[in-house]
């Protein structure tokens, strides 16, 4: 094993950025932000981007405080594996001359620079999907804490004590999603699959709740093609499909069809085990009211359907021993109702075009 030695410190955070990000990002502050602030954000996602393989930002202080410690590692933290990653260790990346330190899949800090990080590592923030995770003896032993992508306390029995660190990929929750898909496929079949099929998948108790649709529904159009006011009967009889989904970590929404089927049967026996609720992919909503329409006039109903939404979370654990995702997955299914209703129902009316009173009239 090798002992690294400091080529370079640096007085100033915003100094060490530079360097780190190829002299990309040259904005950050001269000291910490500090936790609870959005600082961190903006400035992380941009450091991410200039340098792929910077892993992780070590700090000796609880909240993102006091000296620190850039870390690369060899690829990042970038794809699903079933090792954790082998970090390259500079401070604040030395000029370039990166070096291998361990074959040990960590860092022992007793080994760096003479020890001087050794048991002065108390909070970290993970870089390109890495996790970190400590311990307080070399190797990774005695007492540790999970791998997280950002801890701002380690917390006991590793406080003011971590030795060794370890980094993992910090799985998406569409990865994760995945994992749990190949783990129910696997159950299903009687399989023993390999990495990351082993992934386990635990599934909470649904939690229900009853909102109202985003999504509005229009009846048909009833045309009033007299010369008086006309009182008519708007009805609406639709199919509404019932969804499955969850949302990624920057907002997108993905939906649960073929390709997550396994998945999607485990959080549908999810749903009737804590509620009863039997799955279906549509159901039939339909109501009717009265309306006034002017002469040359069209009117309709619209109605928003009352959802059953069902949230259910999963943990899902990897093989590999890193961090657990929590995703939580939203399963709307519309109430059915086929009478007149007190789900949200609007009564609209508009003149008609010349083309529908050719048509209509
Ligand atoms: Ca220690």
């Amino acid at each position: 094993m090798k002992t690294s030695t400091i080529d370079h410190c640096y007085r100033f955070f915003s100094a060490a950025v530079s360097v780190a990000t190829n002299y990309k990002v040259n904005d950050a502050p001269d000291t910490f932000p500090g936790s609870g602030t959005s600082t961190w954000n903006g400035l992380r996602a941009r450091m991410e981007q200039a340098n792929p393989e910077l892993s992780a930002i070590l700090f000796s202080d609880m909240y993102f405080k006091g000296k620190g410690v850039l870390l690369v590692a060899n690829g990042g933290c970038q794809a699903v594996s079933n090792t954790n990653y082998e970090p390259y260790l500079n401070n604040f990346l030395i000029n370039g001359g990166r070096q291998k330190l361990y074959t040990y899949t960590g860092v022992n800090l007793n080994e760096v620079n003479s020890g001087s990080f050794d048991n002065k590592v108390n909070s970290a923030i993970g870089l390109n999907r890495c996790a970190v995770a400590g311990a307080r003896d070399p190797n990774f032993t005695g007492g540790s804490f999970y791998a997280r992508a950002a801890a701002d306390n380690f917390g006991a029995p590793t406080t003011n004590g971590v030795t060794s660190l370890r980094f993992f990929h910090n799985p998406t929750q569409k990865e994760a999603s995945e994992a749990c898909n190949y783990a129910a496929k696997a159950h299903r079949e009687g399989t023993a699959p390999s990495f990351p099929q082993l992934a386990v998948c635990t599934y909470n108790p649904a939690t229900k709740q009853v909102v109202s649709s985003d999504t509005r529904l229009d009846g048909g159009p009833q045309y009033n093609c007299t010369l008086d006011n006309s009182t008519r009967t708007v009805w609406l009889d639709q199919a509404v499909t019932n969804t499955e989904s969850f949302q990624t970590e920057t907002g997108q929404t993905v939906r649960l069809e073929f390709d997550f089927g396994d998945l999607k049967a485990s959080l549908e026996l999810s749903v009737k085990q804590s509620w009863g609720r039997t799955w279906s992919a549509t159901s039939r909503v339909a109501t009717q009211d009265t309306m006034t329409i002017r002469p040359e006039y069209k009117g309709w109903v619209t109605l928003r359907p009352s959802l059953e939404r069902y949230t259910v979370t999963t943990g899902v654990d990897y093989p590999d021993g890193g961090p657990r995702l929590n995703v939580q997955y939203q399963m709307d299914f519309a109430i059915p109702s086929t009478e007149m209703t007190t789900q949200a129902v609007g009564l609209v009316t508009q003149p008609m075009t010349a083309a529908e009173r050719t048509s209509m009239c």
